[in-house]
């Protein structure tokens, strides 16, 4: 389907068709599809624009993984297919590892995923060898690769909340990004970005560049840093937009 670029939803539109596309392909799970509209509704009530707490958490994330001995981005099929160009040009300024790691997991849907992944220039991506397992978690939603198992700081975008809990539970410093505030990944991650994917990890490599050039500014962002309290302020700033009147 051909979207006119002056169509009011162009861009949400255009999305649509990506992840449809990549569904076909395999790389996004057909639940992906759902995922992305639950992700669409909360989006809604952010205005579709990236709010100040979201630009904070994303400053603190930015620290942690800046500071990290081994961080590792962890990427689904929705990641690649929405994001993947900006994860690489994310994980090479941090630098993290990436890894493919999926809720609806088989060997051919992870081969599609790293070799998609690969074709947009990403190296090492890890992910295909998954001897490794996260405590607490059944097979074979449990298994990953050296990279997440050995992390200290991961970062999970549009995650399980069964699987950030694990993560958690394992020691791991949790990173999300979710656009439900009230999501158990949102809840349970140490540092939650309640902004829309594509809008939040150029914002995330912007602020890795910052805290590696001002690390005082950022270590007092860290300090001051309450990932409840500002999970209530963004939940509020939504019930708000839901009560003003339709513009
Ligand atoms: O590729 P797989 O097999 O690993 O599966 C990936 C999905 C996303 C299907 C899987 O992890 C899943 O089922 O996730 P959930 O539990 O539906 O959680 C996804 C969360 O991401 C929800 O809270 C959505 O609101 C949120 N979300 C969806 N799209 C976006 C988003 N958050 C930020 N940006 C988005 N574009």
């Amino acid at each position: 389907m051909r979207v006119p670029k002056r169509h009011p939803r162009y861009k949400s539109l255009r999305t649509r068709e990506i992840l449809s596309e990549m569904m076909e392909r395999g790389i996004v799970a057909r639940t992906g599809l759902i995922a992305h509209g639950r992700g669409e509704a909360f989006d809604y009530f952010l205005g579709e624009r990236t709010p100040p707490e979201a630009s904070l958490a994303a400053s603190v994330a930015a620290f942690k993984l800046a500071n990290a001995r081994s961080p590792v981005i962890s990427v689904n099929g929705n990641v690649a297919a929405l994001a993947g160009k900006e994860i690489i040009k994310l994980s090479r300024e941090i630098p993290a590892k990436l890894e493919v790691n999926l809720f609806h997991r088989s060997e051919g849907r992870i081969d599609l995923v790293v070799d998609f992944m690969e074709s947009l220039g990403a190296r090492g991506v890890l992910g295909r060898s998954a001897r490794r397992r996260i405590p607490g978690l059944e097979q074979p939603r449990g298994r990953c690769s050296e990279g997440i198992y050995g992390a200290d700081v991961v970062l999970v975008p549009l995650e399980d909340g069964d699987r950030a809990q694990a993560l958690k539970a394992f020691g791991k410093l949790v990173i999300a990004i979710d656009l439900n505030p009230m999501s158990r990944t949102a809840l349970v991650a140490d540092v939650t970005i309640v902004d829309e994917l594509t809008r939040s990890i150029p914002m995330l490599e912007r602020h890795v560049r910052g805290a590696k050039a001002e690390p005082a500014r950022y270590a007092k962002l860290v300090k001051g840093f309450d990932n409840h309290q500002n999970l209530l302020a963004v939940r509020d700033r939504m019930a708000r937009r839901l009560m003003e009147e339709s513009r």
